[in-house]
């Protein structure tokens, strides 16, 4: 009989019949041609899958026609109606299969509260595919699914349920690849995505448990009312966790970076990091010794970052908690960043060896926007570091915040679906379910290279944070989790009831551990912590920073300067650049192989050349920075005959460093972030982002507040990231203008970071060698030319490069001390309105007035300006920018030019402004009013007194109805 039924071999008959009868109704069977119309469309896709999935390989004898014809012939049943019923109940049965592989997840036992509401789908019923309940008792042929040729109809229900509908729901029909899909499939279904492990596994298991939650019971004990965000209620997620290490160590992973939510940092940090209790507690007596809270300004203790060692089976694995803000999930590319530079820095090109573990909380995941950022950077050229493995501590509430009003979609990970990354959504109630899923996503990470996803729900046992009342919002969420017994103890019944553990052998590891805790916490007054370990490894041979000029030694000699040049703009004669650019490479080398007119670009890359001669590395990305937004870099050519690429820093010479260039994709936050976490790894890299114009880094403000700016100070991370943002006033409105060099300004203090504005090349070459000539990294801001790029004046000479040269933090006009005594005027000023100034005093031909270039403005070059005022102390002084009052350096500037005149004797007290008044927007809309204003303040500063400047505030004062001084 069973040759009778559909079966692997007389499938692709079916199948086959089914084509014959697309091709032409006519060509089979009246019988099969009525069976076939009254099918539906789900019914044709299923029988286009006899056989197995479209991307299964089916064996040969199967696809062998001449086969499947001796079958056909050897069995004259093969037209009978019988045959043809079994083959409907096959298709029916095979489309309630595949719906539960699409949407099994839907029924899934998954809320441990159980208080989700959920329908249960019609797809998921078997009698909506024509099935009566008489039918639960049939036999079926499913043609191989679910690892059977045939079931009663119970059964393959049964299984279907216990697969993809009891503690684990999967969704991963939605990937494209064909092997992805093929695995998550085989593997779920194989086992029935069950893990059956030893009674070892299980005491293990359970061990994690009890240490997540009486340690925070603990704390809770000792510490009360403390914030800590607790994990109580989600406490699976230390095994889970602990699985994705073990499973990584194994299969040859040798460093893992994690970035975590605030949600059980501290149990992470001790259960899994293995930091020692008594330092965590001796944190949370605040403990004075420690040197990380001496140096710095510190942090809360859910935000410090941690490094350990663990071994597994005699292998041994790095994990490293990243430090992390307040502001959820920025901490994302930032991980992203550390594990491409760890991977680059171990040759690690098949990302073997280093892996990213993002742990989520569910509504950040669901609203953060830089979760979308570093999803879509994943599979990109220059960001890809071969798929990050992300967990989520769902606990159904962010804050007060329930799920349906926090997000649109169904589940908080619906974002994971733009890179098709498979989802495991799983019940945290059921510990040795979450600590299957997280094996395979391991393995599935390790195996395509790809970003997977873990979703553990789970619930959150007391408020947000251990001090909320969270029954004033959640009054019934909180009735049912009062009631809920602790994921420990379920287990532990389980475990006693199918004899795993005896009830003495729990409570003697319950005991056990709560005496170890004591201990540890009566240990802490002895606790002295060991020295800080933030210049360990590729840091090793630098220190902090001191406080002299710090110039570094980033001049060159002349020899090595003309011979990079001529390797860099060597183009291979077999790639066909474009016309103009074979020009311009020329033209850059003639300037230095002459020693004059050296440009900006042509600065920039001697300076990235000689440090990558040097063995330094540099990576440079932003948007279109290959070209440059300005056209000016052409850092990457392209051959014109068939768009190859030729990157001329990449292979100039055979020792060299590593050089990256990538036009990243359209993101400020993420790709800001990715850069950041770059450069805290390697040191010896120049690590630069561009934005296209300057104002798009308010996209990536976060970044900038609470990692660049702050993260030395918070955490004791030193950063040598490079910003380069274009800025300057040039009449194309009010965007593109500004890169709001005034909120870069307000944030500096207790030298956290460079801000520059320069206005020679050549100091440029310098300050970006600087970035890795000196012993410390600081972050470094510099304001960068758009239309001044190819000014005539900006360019330089070669002695500026050589012999000695450095970066300068003022720039003054080369006169005698007689002659500079002699000015009357000395006009200070920062960035591209000196080239303005410069042109206007030229062609008029101003006499007895200096200009003053700031090319540094923080650290403010205290002693250079006041060394150089002794010689203007008769001089009216001015301040000249274009930006508007309220914004640019003037704010910043004032109060210190000021006390430095004072300093140096300087008659006039205060100083005075000449620029745009106060505005609400950065730049005029029209070029007409913008060239009328750049002219205005042209005019004013090089040529009206200072009673007509003091005049023109007030009239501006009196236009704006008002007696208060326009500050
Ligand atoms: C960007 C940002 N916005 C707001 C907050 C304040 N905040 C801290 S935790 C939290 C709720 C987070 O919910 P969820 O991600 O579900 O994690 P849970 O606290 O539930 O573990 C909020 C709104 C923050 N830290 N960062």
């Amino acid at each position: 009989m069973n040759d009778t039924f559909l079966n692997s071999a007389n499938a692709p008959y079916v199948a086959e019949l089914y084509s014959k009868f697309r091709n032409d109704p006519e060509s089979v069977d009246t019988t099969w041609k009525d069976f076939f119309n009254n099918l539906n469309e789900d019914d044709y896709s299923v029988l286009k899958d006899f056989g197995g999935p479209e991307w299964k390989e089916r064996p040969s004898s199967i696809i062998d026609k001449n086969y499947i014809t001796k079958v056909i012939k050897s069995n004259a049943n093969y037209n009978s109606e019988e045959f043809r019923i079994s083959t409907l109940d096959s298709i029916r049965a095979l489309r309630l299969i595949r719906a539960f592989r699409i949407n099994g997840h839907l029924i899934a036992d998954l809320d441990p509260l159980g208080i989700s509401e959920r329908e249960y789908p019609q797809e998921l019923d078997y009698k909506s595919y024509g099935f009566i309940e008489s039918d639960l008792e049939k036999e079926i042929f499913i043609d191989g699914s679910l690892g059977l040729e045939k079931g009663k109809l119970k059964n393959i229900i049964k299984i279907l349920k216990e697969t993809y509908s009891a503690s684990i729901g999967v969704e991963f029909l939605h990937i494209q690849q064909a092997d992805q899909k093929q695995w998550v499939q085989e593997r779920i279904e194989e086992v029935r995505n069950k893990t059956n492990f030893t009674n070892e596994g299980k005491k293990a298991i359970y061990k994690r448990l009890v240490e997540s939650e009486l340690f925070e019971q603990f704390l809770d004990k000792k510490f009360l009312g403390t914030k800590r965000y607790g994990i109580e209620g989600g406490e699976a997620m230390i095994p889970g966790i602990e699985q994705i290490v073990k499973q990584a160590c194994l299969s040859g992973i040798e460093d893992i970076i994690i970035g975590t939510a605030h949600r059980g940092r501290l149990t992470l940090l001790s259960s899994v990091l293995e930091m020692p209790y008594k330092k965590i507690l001796s944190k949370f007596q605040g403990s004075l010794n420690d040197p990380n809270e001496v140096l710095g300004s510190g942090d809360v203790k859910y935000h410090l970052g941690v490094s350990a060692d663990r071994e597994f089976e005699k292998k041994k694995i790095h994990l490293s908690l990243t430090s992390n803000p307040s502001h959820l999930e920025a901490v994302n590319p930032v991980v992203a960043g550390k594990v491409r530079a760890k991977q680059t820095l171990a040759k690690d090109k098949t990302t073997d060896k280093v892996i990213g573990l993002l742990i989520h909380g569910d509504a950040a995941i669901a609203g953060q926007g830089v979760v979308a950022e570093t999803f879509a950077m994943s599979q990109l050229r220059g960001f890809k570091t071969g798929g990050t493995i992300h967990f989520v501590i769902n606990n159904q509430i962010g804050f007060t915040t329930m799920p349906q009003y926090g997000r649109s979609a169904p589940y908080c990970t619906e974002i994971a679906k733009m890179v098709q990354a498979p989802i495991f959504h799983v019940n945290g109630d059921d510990p040795e379910a979450v600590v299957h899923v997280c094996r395979l996503a391991t393995e599935f990470r390790n195996k395509f290279k790809v970003d997977v996803v873990v979703d553990m729900f789970c619930y959150r046992r007391s408020g947000h944070n251990e001090a909320d009342e969270p029954s004033f919002t959640q009054p019934l969420m909180y009735k049912a989790i009062k009631k809920q017994i602790t994921t420990r103890k379920k287990y532990e019944k389980k475990l006693i009831e199918n004899n795993t553990l005896s009830e003495e052998e729990s409570r003697d590891i319950v005991d056990s551990f709560k005496n170890f805790l004591d201990k540890e916490f009566e240990s802490t007054k002895n606790y002295k912590p060991n020295k800080v370990d933030w210049l360990e490894g590729t840091w090793t041979g630098l220190s902090t920073a001191t406080f002299d000029a710090r110039r570094g030694k980033t001049s060159v000699k002349e020899k090595t300067l003309t011979n990079v040049a001529k390797k860099i703009h060597e183009i291979p004669a077999d790639f066909n650049a474009h016309r103009r650019i074979k020009k311009i490479y020329g033209d850059r080398l003639t300037s230095v192989i002459n020693g004059k007119g050296i440009d900006w670009a042509t600065s920039e890359s001697l300076a990235l050349a000689t440090l990558l001669d040097e063995g330094y590395g540099v990576r440079i990305s932003g948007q279109d920075v290959g070209r440059g937004t300005f056209s000016h870099r052409h850092g990457v050519l392209y051959d014109q005959e068939n768009e190859n690429r030729f990157v001329p820093l990449r292979h100039f010479q055979n020792k060299q460093g590593y050089f990256e260039i990538i036009d990243s994709f359209l993101s400020e936050f993420g790709v800001l972030g990715f850069e950041y976490g770059y450069s805290q790894v390697d040191p010896k890299t120049l690590v630069i982002w561009e934005a296209q114009f300057g104002d798009f880094a308010n996209g990536a403000q976060i970044m900038i507040d609470q990692f660049i700016s702050s993260g030395e100070r918070k955490w004791l991370r030193m950063s040598g990231l490079t910003m380069l943002l274009p800025h300057g006033h040039e009449g194309q409105g009010p965007e593109h203008t500004s890169g709001r060099l005034e909120r870069f300004l307000q944030m500096c203090a207790e030298d956290n970071m460079q801000i520059v504005n320069c206005t020679s090349p050549a100091n440029y070459f310098h300050v970006l060698r600087r970035q890795l000539h000196r012993n410390f990294r600081k972050p470094l801001i510099i304001f960068t030319p758009k239309s001044t790029l190819r000014h005539k004046s900006n360019v330089s000479n070669i002695e500026d490069y050589i012999n000695g040269s450095t970066f300068h933090r003022i720039l003054t006009d080369k006169l005698s001390v007689k002659e500079k005594r002699k000015n009357k005027r000395l006009i200070i000023c920062s960035g591209k309105i000196y080239f303005e100034l410069a042109d206007h005093i030229a062609k008029n031909k101003i006499k007895n007035l200096s200009i003053i270039r700031l090319e540094q403005i923080y650290p403010f070059p205290y002693e250079n300006f006041r060394d150089e005022l002794k010689h203007y102390t008769d001089a009216e002084i001015i301040w000249a920018q274009e930006e508007p009052k309220n914004m640019g350096a003037w704010g910043f500037v004032k109060g210190r030019l000021e006390s430095v005149m004072q300093e140096a004797k300087v008659k006039q007290e205060k100083i005075f402004y000449v620029g745009r008044s106060p505005a609400a927007s950065p730049a005029a809309g029209s070029l007409e009013r913008h060239l009328s204003n750049q002219e205005t303040i042209i005019k004013m500063a090089t040529e009206d007194s200072i009673s007509k400047i003091i005049k023109s505030w007030a009239g501006i004062s009196t236009k704006l109805k008002t007696n208060l001084p326009i500050e």
